[in-house]
């Protein structure tokens, strides 16, 4: 109280209006904002609810203009907490992307790293560095920094699925480049597959040594992710703060797919509640399978299959599953890891 008072007083007033002029600032006014003694964050957890609200609109918005005048026909998923700010987390976006039968989003490439998680359709692709990559729901498909991308859709379904992408980080650094592809969809270079068999199949070429920060695979498609899910489910117990929870990995380095964005897959047997557990990343999860809910601080969060919803980092988060319940997310726990700062905490029994 004293201190706002005594900052209140006119000949601090004035002082600071002189040090604005010279481009200064007084920190003891807001030291106790910038270093907290835990995570204080204008990050708030939300939830887009697919069947009554996302799909409607993205069709809408199919309605209104075509991928090729969108470049990309996104609907962004912004926190409330951050409005305007195209943020879904303060270092990701997150998106939902429509695809019409017929339609190409044309080739670019950028410094952002993306992802892609499946949602609905079946057998649009995206094509990265010269390789057609098919999707199916469910799958994981990674388009690297600076590397080629363009989808198509030759089927007959529209195909929808969540972008997430590293553009709140790389726009605070300052690092953003992009550049348009030669022609609308790249030609193809390697056949269908072909990362996935040359790196994903516990073999690699014999001299070939990593050269990128990112996977050598382009594709995790569910087919394996949930026959590794199942069969750690049927083989083992839940963990009590997890359930059955795994990350992708790079076959390369043991670590993330991309350098910036953490994903990872969890089984949520029925019934299960897991135990409140915190980590500082926050986190934009989407359900696959099953229903259940999520209590996140104050805020319980109802998802079924193809809702998507973000929590802050540091809020202590339980799960309950009221089917077996699947569950993707992603985070930048990598750029915390990297920077030393990320951490955990798993808490006891809830009342
Ligand atoms: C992008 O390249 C895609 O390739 C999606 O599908 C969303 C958002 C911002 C910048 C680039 C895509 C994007 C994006």
């Amino acid at each position: 109280m004293s201190a706002s008072v005594k900052s209140n007083s006119p000949e601090r007033q004035r002082f600071y209006g002189r040090l604005r002029q010279q481009h200064l600032a007084p920190l003891w006014e807001t030291l106790h904002a910038l270093v907290t003694r835990e995570p204080s964050t204008p990050i708030q957890s939300f939830k887009w609810d697919y069947d009554r609200d996302l799909l409607g609109l993205v069709q809408d918005a199919g309605k209104l203009l075509t991928a090729q005048e969108a470049e990309r026909r996104v609907l962004i998923l912004e926190n409330p907490g951050l409005p305007g700010q195209a943020s879904t987390t303060h270092t990701l976006y997150a998106g939902v992307q429509l695809i019409l039968p017929g339609e190409v989003a044309r080739s670019h490439r950028h410094t952002q790293s993306a992802l892609r998680f499946i949602l609905q359709g079946s057998g649009a692709y995206t094509t990265v560095e010269g390789e057609r990559i098919d999707m199916q729901p469910g799958d994981l498909i990674t388009t690297p920094s600076w590397t080629w991308h363009d989808h198509g859709n030759e089927t007959q379904e529209p195909m929808v699925w969540l972008d997430v992408l590293d553009i709140p980080l790389v726009k605070m650094l300052d690092a953003s480049f992009a550049e348009p592809g030669q022609q609308e969809k790249q030609s193809t270079v390697r056949p269908l597959g072909d990362s996935s068999v040359r790196y994903a199949n516990n073999l690699f070429p014999v001299d070939w040594i990593p050269h990128a920060k990112y996977s050598p695979v382009f594709k995790y498609p569910y087919l394996k992710t949930r026959e590794t899910l199942s069969t750690l489910s049927r083989n083992g117990d839940p963990d009590a703060w997890h359930g059955f929870k795994l990350r992708y990995v790079n076959p390369a380095t043991g670590g993330p797919l991309l350098p910036s964005i953490g994903t990872f897959i969890q089984l949520l047997p029925q019934s299960l509640r897991t135990l409140p557990y915190r980590s500082t990343d926050a986190t934009i999860h989407t359900c696959v399978e099953g229903e259940g809910e999520t209590r996140a601080g104050d805020t319980v969060i109802a998802w079924k299959a193809r809702d998507i919803f973000v929590t802050p980092g540091w809020t202590w988060l339980t799960h309950t599953a009221t089917s077996d319940a699947i569950l993707f997310s992603a985070s930048d726990r990598p750029v915390q890891e990297a920077l030393g700062l990320w951490r955990e905490e798993r808490g006891a029994l809830t009342a």
